[in-house]
């Protein structure tokens, strides 16, 4: 019996995660079977041409019309509406998978984790990075003790889609709609990576920046006021005595989408970016320099779904790899065996889907204490 899928976006993250759920019967056999049954937007004609060329069955301009008839409710919506469907849906006990960041608002994202809890079906928030088989390896080397007591977390998004003061106004620009813009937007890729590798975050001082404060509307002859940052940074200290070092920026010249984490241990240390994501570099006790480890082994997550090794992956498989688990939890599966044996989360949760509206709700928390602590001056306590 196929899971019927209902996806409310059909842009950037509706290509990604139909993408996925195409791919899944071919490279990852022992997923449940899925159909891709409705796609939700209100422009009817763009809406037809994505159900087209996505695969989608059928159309529909309102998510009330659909909560109730599929089987899975996906929001890859824009942030400020992620929270109203979200919770309708786990209401009438449809498993909901939302993009992240959970919501524009702590208190928005508090009701989403609330009603997920209630629900008790999956609800899974798409951070899509801890999917990277590179991110695996490092979490199962941490794990395993390899780089020893963990000194220094250090994680930065580097973009720069909006240097040109021209690029029009969108709604990651506009506080009410995202709730934030490079913190919300990249930041909270960062903060989930950084509680999935080393742990929670006890206190962070923050600092937000705005450096274009109005932009042109698209096809209009008007702007629009920029009422988020464009970039932020942050210190933290983690709970286990880590030291944090969080950055992002959409006005970093000369990066695309350079999402890069370094980690230094008492016996080791590892650098990741994204744009060689099959790679992590190590340094072990005794190196000289830094080792580029190649993830694509066939022992290595998720890699032998795929090709043999050094036959790379990219972005778009981290999508696979989180729907293949998401998917499976629905089911009441858990696919442990599509991890590596050595992989430290296998097992993790059974049955269950991480990150789900939990970690969710635990990196806007990291997120809205940031802001809190740009305001205050101030050291912000996390929870
Ligand atoms: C835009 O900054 C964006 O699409 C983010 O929203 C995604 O989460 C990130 O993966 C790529 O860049």
């Amino acid at each position: 019996m196929s899971l019927q899928v209902g996806v409310l976006g059909y842009r950037f993250m509706g290509k990604a995660h139909a993408n996925a759920l195409a791919r899944l019967p071919m490279f990852f056999p022992d997923a449940p079977d899925v159909e891709r049954d409705v796609i939700v937007g209100r422009d009817e004609d763009a809406l037809a041409d994505a159900a087209d060329r996505l695969g989608f069955s059928r159309t529909a301009t309102d998510w009330r019309d659909v909560i109730e008839e599929v089987d899975v409710f996906y929001n890859l919506g824009p942030n400020h509406v992620h929270a109203e469907p979200a919770i309708a849906a786990l209401d009438t006990g449809t498993p909901v998978f939302c993009e992240k960041p959970l919501a524009p608002t702590l208190e928005s994202a508090r009701e989403m984790r609330d009603a997920a809890r209630d629900a008790g079906v999956p609800a899974g928030c798409a951070f899509n990075y801890r999917f990277v088989p590179a991110i695996r390896y490092a979490r199962n080397l941490i794990d395993a003790g390899e780089l020893g007591e963990i000194r220094h977390f250090r994680g930065t998004y580097l973009q720069d889609w909006l240097v040109d003061p021209d690029a029009p106004w969108s709604w990651r620009n506009d506080e009410g709609m995202a709730g934030s813009g490079a913190l919300g937007d990249l930041g909270s890729h960062t903060v989930d990576l950084a509680r999935f590798l080393i742990g929670d975050i006890e206190r962070v001082s923050g600092h937000l920046e705005t450096f274009v404060d109005e932009r042109p509307v698209e096809g209009e002859n008007e702007t629009r006021p920029v009422t988020v940052d464009d970039a932020y940074s942050a210190q933290a200290e983690f709970e286990n005595g880590a030291m944090g070092t969080f950055e992002a920026s959409r006005f970093a010249t000369g990066h695309k989408n350079d999402n890069r984490i370094g980690i230094h241990g008492s016996e080791g240390s590892l650098r990741f970016s994204l744009e060689r994501l099959n790679e992590l570099e190590l340094h072990r006790e005794g190196d000289r320099g830094y080792e580029t480890v190649l993830v694509t082994e066939e022992n290595d997550p998720y890699v032998d779904h795929w090709w043999p090794p050094g036959h790379v992956i990219g972005w778009e498989h981290t999508f696979v790899h989180e729907n293949y688990e998401f998917l499976s939890a629905v089911a009441g599966e858990t696919p442990t065996a599509s991890r590596s044996e050595s992989d430290a989360t296998a097992g993790e949760n059974d049955g269950e889907f991480t990150p789900g509206f939990e970690e969710g709700y635990a990196a806007q928390e990291v997120l809205d204490a940031i802001a809190r602590s740009d305001e205050s001056g101030e050291w912000v306590e996390v929870a």
